[in-house]
């Protein structure tokens, strides 16, 4: 084997090696969420073909009752989780209330919080989908499940995965983002895209543009600029799938906006599941993330299940949003 190639696994290894006072329980809990992720790749690969397959019915070979893929993966997670006795909160996008855990967990150091498989309805029709996770370190407080309302400026790891072409893994600890495709030949997550920046400005704008008539005017004058925009032409992306969305402008460059509407004043993405932990991968990435006002990352969340305007991506696009807005409303 290449003696360059480094696993997720041995890349994780070194950086705790950076913290001589690292107990490893930080390093577990992100090596099974790594876990998780290639069982759900595994599932959401064969998606198609369970019918076929003759598991019809509601069981499957094993004898597990067959889920919705989204709930598999929220299941997943919450088993990878719970073993290691370090996570004492959990909270997820799919459960209304936060996720109880074993009684040997309650003095875990950290909370963590996902969207097992964001945008899940397009399963279906084979377009990429992902796992969105972030991880906080734990208050110093009785009720561990106040660390579930941290201001996303104090998680201390954040990342998704990508169930796409290929299945990757991209994570930040506020160091640098890296992303690791997996092999399915050897099962393990491998560096490919060494610490990721996001262009200054991009030539990819991702909007919803059916919202259109229901956007305040500072939307609508944002977008015809950036339509019309003197330095370069635009293009506008919009798979409807924000892990896939999100992934593609980090590469390239660019912004992903769900900007309120008059039909959801406050977007459609969760502050803690989704906004919170790609702000802090696009921030270390040298990017930036906005509600049109507040930096995503400095908003203290009141509920587990608050929905945020996002608009994320290139800073340039990000602060010209921001300056619409700001002139416009
Ligand atoms: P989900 O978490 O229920 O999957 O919904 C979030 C998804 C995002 O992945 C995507 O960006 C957005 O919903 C698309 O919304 P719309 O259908 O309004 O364009
Ligand atoms: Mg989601």
């Amino acid at each position: 084997m290449d003696s360059s190639i480094m696993s997720l696994s041995r890349f994780m290894l070194e950086e705790q090696r950076k913290h001589p006072l690292a107990h490893g329980d930080f390093t577990l809990i992100l090596e099974q969420i790594a876990f998780a992720a290639k069982i759900i790749s595994r599932e959401v690969n064969k998606a198609g073909l369970v019918n076929i397959l003759g598991s019809a019915k509601t069981h499957n070979v094993h004898g597990e009752t067959q889920q919705k893929l989204d709930l598999f993966a929220n299941e997943r997670m919450i088993r990878v989780l719970n073993p290691t006795g370090k996570v004492c909160a959990m909270a997820s996008e799919e459960i209304d209330d936060a996720i109880p855990v074993d009684d040997k967990s309650l003095e875990g150091k950290y909370s963590v919080v996902f969207d097992p498989l964001d945008g899940s309805s397009n399963i279906d029709v084979n377009v990429s989908i992902g796992t969105i996770f972030g991880i906080y370190r734990r208050l110093d407080d009785n009720n561990c499940l106040h660390s579930l309302l941290q201001k996303g400026k104090e998680l201390v790891c954040s990342g998704y995965v990508i169930y796409g072409s290929s299945t990757m893994f991209v994570y930040t600890t506020g160091n640098g983002v890296n992303g690791f495709t997996l092999d399915p030949s050897v099962g393990e997550f491998l560096l490919s895209h060494k610490n990721i920046k996001i262009p200054e400005y991009g030539k990819i704008y991702s909007i919803n543009e059916s919202n259109y008539d229901r956007w305040p005017e500072g939307i609508k004058e944002y977008v015809k600029f950036i339509r019309n925009h003197p330095d370069r032409q635009y293009t506008a992306r919009w798979i409807g799938s924000f892990v896939a969305d999100f992934h593609r402008n980090l590469l390239k460059g660019g912004v992903f906006s769900y900007p309120e509407n008059t039909k959801n004043p406050q977007g459609k993405l969760r502050l803690l599941y989704e906004a919170n932990p790609m702000a802090f991968v696009v921030e270390n990435a040298g990017g930036a993330a906005t509600d049109g006002k507040h930096r995503i990352l400095d908003i203290q969340p009141t509920s587990l299940h608050e929905r945020v305007p996002l608009v994320i991506g290139s800073k340039y696009e990000v602060e010209l949003y921001a300056e619409f807005r700001e002139k416009y409303g």
